[in-house]
């Protein structure tokens, strides 16, 4: 096993961990693009420097610490929900870059290290690994608007002349992502690692309502075009449809609602909300799709109002390479004897695109309370070290 330091890693996770500090328990607030997550970033360049690689930022703001010549890519990204937990992609990169140290203190092998930039999409879907491997081009990125109306091509600016091309990734052997489960699966059953065998597909997309903006109290109910009453109303029908098509796996979510006027004394006349799906089954998700679209559209006529449907994002789901992911299994074992499972990952991962590029194969540590995307996400520092030994230990295996 490679000699990782783990006091080192601890270090360098709580050292991350400053750079938008929410101030709330451990969380941490660094959407893509903010200063906290440019401020991460440079940190992270330096201490890859420091380690002997060579940082590079790509066009969209993705960070790599490249070793020399061909070597194997670990990592996942720091970018991180607008309320988001300290390790949720953080523990993956600061793990690879201490598998990376490790790995040229013994003399290899060579490890590259990466952080990828707005893989919690805050203007798509794992935007940086996305446009890197292929599933979004640049140009249609770039078209990208976030909530608050800014647009990708101008917030990628701000990295300046940091950034260099696209890394060819044919340099690179295969991809090791270790990430926290964010789920209650390990938590619940006392286990310490996962291996995942398979990450779920996912579609998301905006969707818009409109009808009459008008006064609460002198407009009957029966005269109204209420744009929440016509949310309410698709939201419950998708219950009813989805019954016999979805998994117990599935999962659905309606996370952004914006209600115009959002005012108390006044009927909404509009209202724009996200809506995203999850299911291992690619044909599951198209016949979600078409439930969705049906419903939304006989919502809007029945109530005689508009309906728009924004641009779909979505990946399908990807199976974890059967040699990496062995490598890790038997790791797994030495490293926790019997306390180790393999598993689905219910969350999106970068490891989802570079499944284009080549191998990769992911690895889970338990989250407390199987919370995550929350500030009080969190794993036992015993749990976030033995992540670690494993990765160690599958790295020495594959050399
Ligand atoms: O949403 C996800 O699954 C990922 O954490 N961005
Ligand atoms: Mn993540
Ligand atoms: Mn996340």
């Amino acid at each position: 096993m490679l000699p990782v330091d783990p006091a080192r890693f601890l270090d360098d996770l709580n050292d991350l961990r400053r750079f938008g500090a929410s101030g709330v328990g451990k969380g941490v607030s660094r959407p893509a693009f903010t200063e906290p997550d440019i401020a991460a970033r440079d940190w992270l360049a330096s201490r890859m420097a420091e380690a002997g690689l060579t940082p590079h930022f790509d066009p969209v703001g993705s960070l790599f610490g490249l070793a020399e010549g061909r070597s194997l890519l670990m990592g996942s990204h720091s970018d991180s929900q607008p309320e988001g937990g300290w390790l949720d992609g953080a523990l993956g990169v600061i793990a690879a870059l201490e598998v990376a140290r490790a790995a040229r203190e013994a003399g290899g092998p060579p490890v590259s290290v990466v952080s990828f930039e707005d893989e919690e999409g805050r203007f798509g879907v794992t935007t940086g690994s996305s446009v890197w491997a292929g599933n979004q081009t640049l140009e249609g990125a770039d078209a990208l608007v976030d909530p608050a109306g800014h647009r990708f091509a101008d917030m990628r600016a701000a990295f300046g002349d940091r950034r260099g091309d696209f890394v060819d990734p044919t340099r690179f052997s295969g991809f090791v992502e270790m990430h926290i489960e964010q789920g209650p699966v390990l938590d619940s059953t006392g286990g310490t690692l996962g291996v995942v065998e398979a990450i779920v597909g996912i579609r998301d997309m905006h969707m818009s309502f409109g009808g009459q903006q008008n006064h609460a109290g002198t407009t009957p109910m029966a005269l109204r075009k209420d744009a929440f009453q016509a949310l309410a109303a698709f939201n419950g029908l998708l219950q009813e449809r989805f019954a016999n098509v979805v998994a117990p796996s599935t999962v659905w979510t309606i996370g952004h609602v914006a209600l115009h006027p959002n005012a108390a004394s006044i009927v909404p006349g509009r209202v724009r909300f996200s809506m995203q799906w999850r299911d291992g089954d690619t044909d599951r998700l198209a016949r979600m799709e078409e439930i969705i679209r049906r419903t939304a559209e006989e919502v809007a006529a029945a109530r005689g109002m508009t309906l728009d449907f924004g641009p779909m994002l979505g990946l399908d789901p990807v199976t974890m390479d059967a040699g990496l992911r062995g490598a890790l299994e038997r790791a797994a074992e030495a490293e926790a004897p019997g306390a180790w499972r393999v598993m689905p990952s219910g969350a999106l991962h970068d490891s989802t695109n570079v499944a284009r590029l080549m191998p990769v194969a992911m690895l889970f540590v338990p989250s407390i309370g199987g919370i995550s995307h929350d500030f009080a996400e969190d794993t036992a520092e015993a749990d976030l070290v033995s992540g670690l030994n494993c990765l160690a230990r599958a790295v020495a295996a594959l050399d």
